[in-house]
């Protein structure tokens, strides 16, 4: 519970400082290979680590990856290329095999669908 009010309290200073500085942030939506909750859980912690990365969000039902960053310390190419890397697509960027290959069997974009 502490977690999810953490959560809503950046989400919220968020936007708070999106609209503030509005030129400070940029969002981004990929289309992706995202297909479960742990591929969710995957790509929100690995990629939320990243230089310039401020918040995920990644859609399951959309299957794609929001991001809001910072231009200024990363660019889309080059978020688009860390996706990738986690093991995932990133719209035409298709995913890193080694990445991809290391993923838990169900994430993969060989299993079929499945629901958590
Ligand atoms: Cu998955």
């Amino acid at each position: 519970m502490k977690k999810v009010i953490g959560v809503l309290t950046l989400v919220l200073a968020l936007t708070l400082g999106a609209s503030a500085q509005k030129h400070k942030t940029d969002e981004v939506s990929f289309a992706s290979s995202v297909k479960c909750g742990m591929c969710k859980k995957t790509v929100e912690s690995n990629l939320g680590k990243e230089k310039g990365v401020q918040a995920v969000n990644v859609d399951l039902k959309d299957h794609t990856i929001n991001v809001v960053y910072n231009p200024k310390k990363v660019s889309k190419d080059e978020l688009k290329d860390k996706i990738s890397k986690i093991g995932y697509d990133a719209d035409e960027v298709v995913a890193d095999q080694k990445a991809h290959d290391a993923l838990p069997g169900c994430c993969q974009k060989t299993a079929k669908a499945h629901k958590d």
